[in-house]
């Protein structure tokens, strides 16, 4: 629900006008699939009394996310950021890893958590992924492989990544978390390097409340990622390997389940959403709506902007801080970049030297809200807010930076 459209900027709420909208549009609210189908699954686990350790609603879930993803393994995870740490230790990584600083904050983590160096890398700031040029400036003796992101869900340059990984003797994998019902040239995400690792957070497209998945195609290394999401146990009292335990609950199994059914809705959804942003965001000037490569298949699951102010005009922060005084609370992802949070900013303070593109792009970005819980109607009226603050804007950005210093 929102209210009329606003014409000036006295009327923008960030001036103490009514918000634009009577809830909060979030990126990254969560979709929800057939609730009767999920109840009943949950009845089931209930009336079962078996809630998790590789229960059936698990195994359901594996069976067909390999069968949709066309990989021979599939293993169900607590989250995707536990799932990078056993797909990391199994293969195993250590030392130093190339990976980019254009991520969520847990790619990164998932290395230094294991005392592996990340190594941060700069993209190519017209897709947003490892820029492989950049990759092979940087393995040294202590390189042992390459974490790609398929950021966006936008695929990585995966041959050239391939190929360097296999003229350097390097392991390949990569962080797959926005990445689930994408492909690359028609092959899902999921079959390519040595495992790809999605993550199903409530935040994303597709959900198990939390969860994620691990994939592969090697099944000597799927065995041993199984050992290590289970504490290393090999049967009752045996335990054959260090482990952990990152086992996906029955009820997050059955929330995939239902998830899973209703994919083509979803996907429909957020592209018809961004279709919708596409045409009005083209009519404001400095608003680059990042795209997608259509001839791939594509989750749409990010609407994201790369916004230039035009000269005297607001600050990209300046903007979110306007939206969300309007109930439109847009994202700064990746801002400002893995390199520059704690501990890496301490523990590496040269990498922000080498990371030009990372900077630029992070410093531009504006990730809006889509899914299921935002219609065409919402997508109208945000434009048309972000019109009129890019259209008045040396105006919005005098009274906002007058505001702040008064
Ligand atoms: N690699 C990459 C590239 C990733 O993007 C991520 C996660 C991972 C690895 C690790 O995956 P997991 O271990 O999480 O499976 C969110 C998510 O928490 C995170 O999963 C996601 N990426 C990241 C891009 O976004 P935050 O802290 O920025 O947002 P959060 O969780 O506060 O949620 C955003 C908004 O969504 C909230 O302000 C309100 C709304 N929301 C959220 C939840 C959880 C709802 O409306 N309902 C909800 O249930 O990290």
């Amino acid at each position: 629900m929102s209210t009329a459209t606003k014409s000036s900027l006295d009327a923008l709420a960030v001036f103490g006008g009514a918000p634009a909208f009577e809830r909060k549009l979030h990126v990254g609210q969560p979709n929800l699939g057939d609730r009767a189908y999920f109840l009943q699954r949950v009845e089931r686990i209930l009336d079962s009394r078996w809630f998790t350790n590789n229960g059936e609603c698990v195994q359901e879930l594996e069976r067909e996310l390999a069968a949709f993803l066309g990989v021979r393994n599939v293993i169900a995870v607590c989250n995707a950021t536990i799932g990078l740490e056993i797909a990391i230790r199994a293969l195993p990584m250590s030392g130093e890893v190339i990976v980019p600083a254009m991520t969520f904050i847990a790619t990164a983590h998932a290395l230094q958590w294991q005392q592996i160096t990340p190594v941060f890398c700069d993209i190519d700031p017209a897709t947003h992924v490892l820029d492989p040029v950049e990759v092979e400036k940087l393995i040294t003796d202590r390189t042992t492989g390459i974490l790609g992101v398929h950021v966006w869900g936008r695929e990585c340059n995966i041959d050239a990544l391939d190929d360097i990984a296999r003229r350097h003797g390097l392991h390949l994998m990569f962080d797959a978390a926005h990445a689930f019902g994408c492909s690359h040239r028609g092959r899902m995400i999921g079959g390519f390097g040595r495992a790809e690792v999605f993550s199903f957070h409530a935040t994303k497209f597709f959900n198990s409340f939390e969860g994620g998945a691990i994939a592969t195609d090697d099944d000597a290394l799927a065995k041993k990622i199984r050992l290590m999401t289970n504490f290393g146990f090999a049967g009752y009292d045996n335990v054959v390997h260090i482990g952990t335990n990152g086992k996906m609950s029955e009820v997050s199994a059955a929330m995939g389940l239902t998830s899973l059914r209703a994919l083509p809705e979803f996907v429909e959804t957020n592209r018809r959403n961004h279709h919708a942003y596409r045409e009005r965001l083209a009519r404001i000037p400095g608003m680059q709506l990042f795209a997608y490569d259509e001839a791939e298949r594509c989750n749409w699951q990010y609407v994201v902007v790369e916004y230039t102010p035009a000269p005297g005009g607001p600050s990209r922060d300046q903007l979110v801080e306007a939206l969300w005084a309007e109930n439109v609370m847009a994202r700064k992802y990746f801002w400002p970049g893995c390199h520059r949070m704690e501990p890496y900013r301490t523990l590496y303070p040269r990498a922000a030297a080498r990371l030009p593109h990372t900077d630029a792009v992070a410093a531009r970005l504006l990730i809006l809200p889509t899914g299921t819980g935002v219609s065409g109607e919402d997508i109208q009226r945000l434009c048309d807010l972000l019109a009129l603050m890019v259209g008045q804007g040396p105006a919005l950005r005098e009274r906002l930076a007058g505001r702040t210093s008064g």
